[in-house]
């Protein structure tokens, strides 16, 4: 059952410098990145991205931090990868997520209205397929 995801390292995460340690771990783990590009994403695509999100009272300081800056774009594929990539990146919010994920490792919060957690990956079969149509 060989599966791709959406996998994105934010613009907290480009920031930090945190591209190579994000794709080492997805690396390790055996899956393949099968596309990647570095690009400064439009309001347009991020509001088709976060759609599901819109009039929640986060998604204008969502969309103001996903503005910020860089986000690296990532194919990431293998059996089980959209299961497989959310458990290395952990829960949402970094300070409860365990450590050995991506964001109980090296996240925290840092007192924002929108959650930083450095790295987004699709939730399901039909979101990966439609964020991965809207990326690449
Ligand atoms: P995830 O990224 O774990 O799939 P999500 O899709 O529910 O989480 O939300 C998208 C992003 O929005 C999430 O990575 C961080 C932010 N966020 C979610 N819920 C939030 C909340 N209650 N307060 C602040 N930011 C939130
Ligand atoms: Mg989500």
């Amino acid at each position: 059952m060989t599966q791709s995801t959406l996998v994105l390292v934010k613009p907290d995460g480009v920031r930090r410098n945190l591209i190579g340690e994000v794709i080492a771990r997805c690396e390790q783990k055996g899956y393949v990145v099968s596309q990647l590009k570095k690009l400064t994403p439009t309001r347009e695509l991020l509001s088709q991205h976060y759609a599901e999100h819109e009039g929640k009272p986060f998604y204008e300081p969502l969309m103001e931090f996903m503005l910020s800056g860089d986000v690296v774009a990532i194919e990431l594929t293998g059996n089980r990868v959209i299961e497989g990539f959310r458990s290395l990146a952990g829960p949402t919010d970094p300070t409860t997520a365990a450590p050995g994920t991506i964001r109980g490792d090296l996240g925290r919060d840092w007192g924002t209205k929108v959650v930083q957690n450095l790295v987004h990956g699709s939730d399901s079969e039909e979101s990966a397929a439609r964020e991965l149509a809207l990326w690449f």
